[in-house]
């Protein structure tokens, strides 16, 4: 028996594992870090099981013959090949579809959060293979944050830097008093953090506040959404309709005196153009209370006493980014600034507006950030792109016109898509849809370690290696540490880094040295390492030579030589010394920018716009449950879910929907019991879990469970593992933004009766 003891990070924490015979046998949280997720056990058997062993080629595009029987694509059986000829398929498709259509018709989007480790990072990989190619067609904005991305650089600043300067859960126990939060504060979010995180902090931070005598204030559907030791009060809500109770708020506000016009005269633009939409001046409805009660649910007097307190008390408004995956997720952003402005905390202490508080590891924390170099991708000469969440429609909808951000854009017409690092089948909106568009492009080229829902879609398919199974630095521009990352076991005879796989490529297009630059995987981190050093001796401290980070393991960057201030804490002072980068250079309630636009769906002040579907709407008449597909606690979104810890969560490997002991009365559902949800656009089947904790008419179905269509390959298929998403709509947050609306959708469930099929999704695809 051998055994040995290696460090490995992941983007939900750094741990060191333990190696038996050539296995992870377990997995532990490193010294470093007080809270470890219990996350890091899919490693355990999930790095070693359903492994795609070779290249394989879908049997139907092998083939050839007529449309290489695309319609096949989720459903055929796959051909293993060698890497010679799969690498020579992939070159020569590459090849003739930019030479016959042009590199605009490759998608190499490529959304995903594949794994930590700087330079084996999946989509870096992809986009410098691209570019070193030629171009291809990408994505702008992310699933997460798509609609934050793109209000909030017209109204306060660039989101990359607000997520990152916001207001610290130190800040908020020194100063603040109350802290309200739409969506709550999911401290079960903050176990993950893109590009990885050392230590888990929220947790603690939020316990400190409290202690210190903040008070907590949760609006939404779920009261678990906020731990209980904030001991936080939870006002329930109809999801989707947050904007309205905000409104009634700056009413009351406004009715009562409350509004500080000192804080909007000097450091904002327009409110005398959105207090008449508040009155009712402009549309005839006052936002009053009455008016916001019949829209959320929430009753008038508790919309009153929460104006009044906020009003009296030092707020912090934190909403999750849940609230701007929905339809017009725009406005609640938007609005929930507003209303910060119009209370005057802005720029204090603990005080004012934030976003994802909780939502994942690193918002909010105290830690110095640092910008490391990432993998030079070069540029690219193909100007095309989409808003990430609009692939469907794009590869439905070649060539037809739509707007964006206040420009009119064109789909492209595309006949190669290229994945590496993310799951479409897991992260989009309406999969039966996308199975539909799915069936449109020539090829689809993926890599992926194992068999998951987006390598069965492929028709070539490249085994990558795990980040356990190859060298790495994990540098996270959102953490104070740096790491390396060990081999920790032999990858599977046959597979290969995402890297070797595009060199292997590019060296069959001719350009294996554009893509190398003669570098192997150790020189090109020390490259990067090189140029981080630059960066730090600009910020005025040295790093340690690569072989000394080498050697040592970790690297933990230097406090900031100065404290950092509160967020917006000199604008607040100083506005005209300290502008915004808005037109204004203040913050803008009403944009004349978002007006110009001329978008009936985000016009030029936050506005109440009723969505496509809600609680209380018309089609409440015939699916009377609104779906929370919210992040799951036992996973990171859908890598993994095969591994045995993933797989305990679940029932008869069912993923779990919870539902409130009356509706499930109601329909004659008992705990544990087979359910099927609907709509018009899809079913699935899950394990019912009544929970008493949720608003009566709120099911709970968290994402990521591997799509498992009863039927692969059909659309409109019942689906069998408890994936959300083929309940979803698929239809952008508005003309502005185009995100993901995935938090807007009602449902209705019922015992399944009969004999449910086991879901299929943990399984090879057939091979010829
Ligand atoms: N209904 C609903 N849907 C949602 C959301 C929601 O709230 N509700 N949230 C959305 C959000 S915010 C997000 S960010 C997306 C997340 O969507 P994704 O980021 O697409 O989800 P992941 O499961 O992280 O996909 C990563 C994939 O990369 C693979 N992978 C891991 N390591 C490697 C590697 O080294 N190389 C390669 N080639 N592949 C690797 C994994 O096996 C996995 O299949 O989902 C979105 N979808
Ligand atoms: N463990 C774990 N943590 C993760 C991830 C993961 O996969 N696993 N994914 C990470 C990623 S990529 C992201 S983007 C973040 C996402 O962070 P969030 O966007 O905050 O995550 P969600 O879990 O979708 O939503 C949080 C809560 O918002 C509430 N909510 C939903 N709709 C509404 C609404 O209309 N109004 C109100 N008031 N509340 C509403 C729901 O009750 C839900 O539980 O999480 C990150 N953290
Ligand atoms: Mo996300």
């Amino acid at each position: 028996m051998s055994s040995a003891t290696r460090r490995t990070a992941t983007q939900w924490g750094v741990y060191d594992v333990d190696v038996v015979d050539g296995r992870i046998a377990s997995v532990r949280g490193i010294d470093l870090d007080p809270d470890p997720s219990p996350i890091g056990d899919t490693l355990v058997d999930g790095v070693h099981s359903l492994r795609i062993e070779r290249p394989a080629v879908r049997q139907g595009w092998l083939d050839g013959g007529p449309d290489r029987a695309r319609d096949r694509r989720g459903a055929d059986s796959f051909v293993e090949v060698d890497w010679d000829v799969a690498l020579r398929l992939a070159a020569d498709e590459i090849d003739r579809v930019r030479t016959e259509r042009g590199n605009e018709a490759i998608y190499g989007g490529s959304y995903g959060w594949a794994s930590a480790g700087r330079f084996h990072h999946a989509q870096s990989q992809l986009h410098r293979f691209m570019n070193v190619i030629g171009g291809c067609t990408r994505s702008v904005g992310s699933y997460s944050t798509a609609a934050a991305q793109t209000i909030l650089p017209h109204v306060v600043e660039q989101w990359y830097r607000m997520e990152l300067e916001q207001t610290t859960w130190s800040e908020i126990a020194d100063g603040g008093e109350l802290v309200v939060s739409f969506g709550g504060l999911p401290v079960r979010n903050s176990q993950v953090s893109y590009g990885g995180i050392t230590r888990h902090e929220v947790g603690d931070g939020i316990r400190r506040a409290h202690d210190r005598g903040v008070r907590f204030v949760t609006i939404g559907p779920q009261r678990s959404d906020t731990p209980g030791y904030t001991d936080h009060r939870w006002i329930p809500i109809r999801p989707g309709t947050d904007v309205a109770l905000m409104l009634a708020v700056a009413h009351v506000l406004g009715t009562e005196g409350l509004v500080d016009r000192a804080f909007l005269d000097r450091c904002t633009v327009g409110y005398e153009r959105f207090e008449p939409y508040v009155r009712g001046e402009s549309d005839g409805i006052p936002k009053t209370p009455e008016w916001a009660a019949a829209i959320t649910g929430v009753p008038a007097d508790v919309i009153t006493g929460l104006a009044r307190d906020m009003a009296r008390h030092r707020t912090l408004l934190n909403a999750s980014w849940a609230l701007q995956r929905a339809h017009h997720g725009e406005q609640p952003y938007w609005m929930l600034v507003v209303l910060a402005c119009m209370l005057g905390d802005v720029g204090t202490t603990g005080g004012g507006f934030g976003f994802g508080h909780c939502n994942e590891g690193h918002i909010g924390s105290d830690g110095r950030r640092f910008g490391w170099a990432a993998l030079p991708q070069g540029t690219s000469p193909i100007t095309s792109i989409i808003p990430v969440a609009r692939i469907a429609d794009m590869l439905l909808s070649p060539n037809q016109p739509f707007d964006f951000d206040g420009h009119r854009l064109t789909y492209p017409e595309i006949d190669l898509v290229y994945w590496a690092g993310g799951n479409p089948f897991h992260h989009h909106q309406d999969l039966n849809r996308l199975v539909a568009a799915w069936q449109r492009p020539s090829t689809v080229i993926v890599h992926e370690p194992w068999w998951t829902p987006i390598a069965r879609f492929a028709d070539i398919v490249f085994p990558a290696t795990t980040a356990q199974e190859r060298i790495d630095v994990c540098m996270s521009s959102h953490d104070p540490y740096a790491h390396v990352m060990e081999q920790v076991v032999e990858p599977p005879a046959d597979a290969r880094s995402d890297h070797a796989i595009f060199a292997g490529i590019a060296e069959r297009l001719g350009l294996g040295d554009a893509f190398t630059e003669g570098r192997d995987e150790r020189a090109w981190m020390e490259h990067m390492w090189e140029r981080s050093a630059e960066r730090a001796r600009a910020d005025g401290f040295d790093l340690p030579s690569f072989d000394d980070f080498w050697a040592a393991g970790r690297y933990e960057l230097p406090p900031a030589a100065e404290q950092r201030a509160a967020w917006l804490v000199d604008f607040r002072d100083d506005p005209a010394a300290h502008p915004l980068d808005t037109p204004s250079g203040r913050i803008e309630i009403f944009s004349d920018t978002i007006a110009s636009f001329g978008y009936d769906d985000c016009p030029g002040h936050p506005v109440w716009l009723e969505p496509y579907e809600r609680l209380g709407g018309a089609l409440a008449d015939r699916f009377p449950l609104h779906l929370v597909s919210h992040q799951p606690a036992t996973r990171l979104h859908s890598q993994l879910d095969h591994s045995e810890f993933s797989r305990r969560h679940k029932i008869d490997d069912r993923e779990v929907v919870r539902i409130h002991p009356d509706a499930a009365a109601e329909r004659g559902i008992a705990d544990g019991a087979t359910v099927r949800l609907f709509n018009d656009r899809g079913a699935c089947l899950a394990a019912a879990r009544l929970d008493p904790d949720l608003a009566p008419d709120v099911l709970a179905l968290p994402t990521g469970a591997w799509y498992a269509p009863a039927e692969p390959g059909v659309v409109g298929s019942l689906e069998l593992g408890g994936n959300p998403n083929v309940l979803t709509r698929d239809v952008g947050t508005s003309s502005l933004a185009q995100g993901p609306s995935a938090h807007t959708c009602l449902v209705e469930i019922e015992p399944f009766s009969g004999e449910a099929p086991s879901p299929n999704a943990y399984e090879p695809p057939p091979f010829r």
